[in-house]
């Protein structure tokens, strides 16, 4: 697709293509023309009103405040600034630790500190890579493809706010947990709402509205990527679980502020969170019947079609030794080995690596390795970054010796 200067999707939502800076939001770029246009009348206005060598100096002085502005803007620290503080304050995350506590405050907490050991080996695991599930050709028809549909796609704004990060298919993590747990975002959260943003969809309706669609466009896919898995896992079936979101989408467009390293570090929340809560109920599955193994808990992404910057997965490692440094330390999170790292916190013993993406190649991880998508360079705002996602857990069924994989997002 050559990228318009509109981009049209979610509904009736709009994004603009401003110069070096990206998609951004039409309505805040609305709010930024009108502030523009309101200072420049005003300089004219009152230039009119003086003399000749006033006007100058009014001329003179506009013209080095639009140029300190540019500067201003375009300055990453203070761009990083201001994200990094939208970041940590709207919905608590960004840091490592709070990745950790995300974790732990999913385990009951007696076990944390003797099973400390048990997690930190299951953190060190690397994720690992399916070559050649698509090819490069079969890949970007697939973005096209995907592209297609951005009518229907759901833009994060409760975490995005004006930038152009969007998913195809419902995330329960987004549209049910992070928003409705967020109290900026629940406040007025309607119940049964699906207009497409992260803010007032309904994860249920919105299962009912894209599951069958999915699964009827991407079928091919959807085969292609279970036999992958079930290769990637050392056999066993790969089913979707019913009744609930199936493999989605990430669609990331282009914007300066994706140079930065925004994105948040988490775990992937355990599968107990989801079955247990109202979003997951219509899977109709009782993990304990089924006898499935919470430590099986993986995440998998399918890379469609990386940026012209590069990007990947940014993930720690607790292993410790030598690591990447990509940019400058964003939060909590700097690379290399901590010093204050003992035995009894590990989760200060560090180094922060990065899984470089290729299009066409599964990658698949433990769901407790504590990661972020990868940020990268910006180039022109004709590029994206799109990735297929989804989750799993392992299940041995009582009457049946065989692994049974099931896959939701
Ligand atoms: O797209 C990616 O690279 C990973 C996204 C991710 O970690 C998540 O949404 O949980
Ligand atoms: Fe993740």
């Amino acid at each position: 697709m050559t990228h318009p200067f509109v981009f049209d999707c979610c509904g009736d939502q709009n994004f603009v293509a401003l110069p070096f800076v990206g998609y951004t939001r039409a309505e805040e770029v609305g709010i930024l023309a009108a502030v523009i246009a309101a200072l420049v009348l005003v300089t004219f206005g009152v230039a009119k009103l003086v003399s000749k060598r006033l006007q100058v100096i009014i001329g003179s002085l506009f013209a080095v405040f639009i140029a300190l502005a540019f500067q201003f803007i375009k300055s990453s620290d203070y761009v990083s600034f201001a994200l990094a503080s939208i970041d940590a304050s709207v919905a608590d995350r960004g840091s490592l630790m709070n990745g950790y506590e995300f974790y732990k405050s999913s385990l009951p907490s007696s076990e944390i500190l003797d099973q400390l050991d048990v997690y930190t080996r299951e953190w060190r695991r690397k994720p690992h890579v399916n070559v050649g599930v698509l090819s490069a050709k079969e890949a970007d028809d697939l973005a096209e493809m995907i592209l297609e549909e951005r009518k229907r796609f759901y833009h994060i704004d409760h975490l995005a706010f004006p930038l152009p990060f969007f998913t195809h298919g419902p995330y329960w993590g987004y549209h049910t947990h992070d928003s409705s747990a967020n109290k900026d975002t629940s406040k007025d959260r309607p119940e049964h709402d699906v207009k497409l943003s992260s803010t007032f969809t309904d994860y249920r309706e919105a299962v009912k509205k894209d599951r069958e669609f999915m699964m009827s466009k991407y079928s091919m896919l959807y085969e292609r990527v279970r036999a992958a898995l079930s290769e990637s896992l050392g056999g066993g079936e790969v089913r979707h679980l019913e009744g609930v979101g199936v493999p989605g989408f990430h669609i990331i467009s282009s914007h300066v502020a994706w140079s930065l390293q925004v994105f948040r570090f988490h775990a992937d929340e355990r599968y107990e969170m989801f079955l247990e809560g109202e979003e997951g109920k219509a899977a109709n599955f009782d993990a304990k019947g089924e006898n499935c193994d919470s430590t099986s808990r993986i995440s998998f992404t399918l890379p469609i079609r990386m940026p012209d910057g590069d990007s990947g997965l940014n993930y720690i490692d607790f292993g410790g030794g030598e690591g990447e440094s990509f940019g400058s330390a964003a939060l909590n999170v700097r690379d290399g080995w901590r010093e204050t790292c003992s035995e009894r916190t590990p989760w200060r013993c560090y180094t922060q690596r990065r899984e470089k993406y290729e299009a066409g190649n599964l990658v698949v991880h433990a769901g407790n390795l504590i990661h972020s998508i990868g940020h990268w360079n910006y180039t022109s705002y004709d590029s994206e970054r799109i990735t297929m996602q989804g989750f799993g857990f392992k299940c041995r069924g009582v009457n049946n010796d065989q692994d049974v994989w099931y896959i939701y997002w």
